[in-house]
C-alpha cells in the first residue's frame, strides 16, 4: 500500500484532529505543509478543486474531508478501532455534530473580537486582509457563515460543561477507549486551546482536561515532512484504485460525468467521471497534467453529487 501523505498546515483545527488519530496509531508518515490561504499549486492537481484542508493521499488516491481520512486511517490501522461496532451511530452522529456546529461555535469563540490583538496573522494588516478575503472566498454561498460571539460563547461553555460531566465517569467519551467522537471534540478544545488568552474557559472542567491530556499524550506518530512537488510525483507514478461495480444512489450510474462538493462551505466542484456514489462514500476519477490519473474520494455525509 502506498505511503500515507497528509496535507495540513500547523494551525488548522481539522489537521489536527487526524494528526491525534494519526498519533493514537502510532502510525509513520508523510506530511506536506501548504499555505493558510489560497493558493495552493501543489495541491489542486490532487483534488480538481476542493480547497479545504487537510486531504489525504494515498498514491494516487486523494481523500477529502477527515470523515473519509479518519475512516481509511482506522481500516489501515485497524488494532484499537475507533468506529466500535456497538456505538457507531451515536459515536459517528455525535462526531458529524461536532464537527459542524460545534465547529462554528469553536471558531466564534477563537475569533472573538477581544482576542483577535492576540492572533499572530492579525498583526499583520496586509496578512489580515488577505486571510479575510480568503475565507469570503471559502464561505461564498454558504448558508450559514459563522456566528455571533456571544451566541457562539454560550454555545461552547454548555456543551464544556456536558463533556465535563460525561468525563467524570470514564476515561473517554464513550468507555475505556477513544472513539471517533473524542478525536473531533478533541481538535476543537485544542483549537481554542492554543490561544493563551482564552484558556480561562477550561479551568472549571477538570475532567474534561485530564482527558484532553490523556489524547494529547498520543503525539501525532512519526512524520517527515516532504514537499508538494514530491506529492505529486508519487502520484503521477501511482495507480489509483478504479472502484468497480459500486453502487450508485439516487439514479447516477457509474461513468457519468458528475460534479461533487461539500453542501456546507467551500463549495469549489470537483468535476470527474462517477465511480462511486454509495452508503459511505462517493468517488470520482479525473485526470491531470501534472498528477496523472488521480481518484478523489469524498464521505457521503456532507457532500453532493451533481449530474453535468
Ligand atoms: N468537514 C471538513 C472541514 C475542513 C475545514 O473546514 N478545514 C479548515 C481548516 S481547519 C479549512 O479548510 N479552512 C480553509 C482553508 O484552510 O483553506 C473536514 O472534516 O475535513
Amino acid at each position: 500500500m502506498s505511503e500515507l501523505i497528509l496535507h495540513q498546515y500547523a494551525e488548522s483545527t481539522f489537521s489536527e484532529k487526524v494528526r491525534a488519530l494519526l498519533g493514537y496509531k502510532n502510525a509513520t508518515y508523510k506530511q506536506v505543509d501548504t499555505s493558510i490561504i489560497m493558493p495552493r499549486p501543489d495541491l489542486m492537481p490532487l483534488t480538481g478543486g476542493y480547497r479545504r484542508i487537510p486531504v489525504m493521499q494515498l498514491g494516487a488516491d486523494v481523500y477529502c474531508d477527515t470523515a473519509i481520512m479518519c475512516r481509511v486511517i482506522d481500516d489501515m490501522f485497524p488494532e484499537n478501532t475507533v468506529y466500535p461496532e456497538d456505538s457507531l451511530t451515536t459515536s459517528e452522529t455525535f462526531s458529524r455534530w461536532t464537527d459542524t456546529f460545534f465547529f462554528q461555535v469553536a471558531v466564534g469563540v477563537a475569533f472573538q473580537p477581544s482576542a483577535l490583538g492576540n492572533e499572530p496573522l492579525f498583526k499583520d494588516e496586509a496578512a489580515a486582509a488577505a486571510f479575510m478575503a480568503d475565507r469570503a472566498q471559502l464561505t461564498e454561498g454558504a448558508a450559514q457563515i459563522g456566528m455571533e460571539f456571544d451566541v457562539a460563547e454560550a454555545h461552547f461553555i454548555s456543551h464544556l460543561s456536558n463533556l465535563d460531566h460525561q468525563l467524570a465517569g470514564s476515561a473517554f467519551l464513550f468507555g475505556h477507549s477513544p472513539c471517533i467522537a473524542d478525536f473531533s471534540t478533541y481538535h476543537l478544545v485544542w483549537f481554542v486551546k492554543q490561544r493563551e488568552v482564552l484558556r480561562h474557559y477550561f479551568e472549571p472542567f477538570e475532567h474534561l482536561d485530564a482527558w484532553y491530556k490523556r489524547i494529547e499524550s498520543f503525539g501525532h506518530g512519526d512524520v517527515e515532512t516532504i514537499g508538494g512537488d514530491e506529492a505529486l510525483s508519487i502520484a503521477a507514478n501511482a495507480q489509483p484504485d478504479e472502484i468497480q461495480d459500486a453502487i450508485c444512489l439516487g439514479g447516477l450510474e457509474a461513468g457519468q460525468q458528475v460534479t461533487v462538493m461539500p453542501i456546507d462551505y467551500g463549495l469549489q466542484p470537483v468535476a470527474g467521471e462517477l465511480l462511486a456514489s454509495g452508503i459511505d462514500e462517493i468517488a470520482v476519477a479525473r485526470t491531470d497534467d501534472k498528477a496523472g490519473r488521480i481518484v478523489v474520494h469524498f464521505p457521503r455525509m456532507g457532500f453532493q453529487v451533481n449530474a453535468v
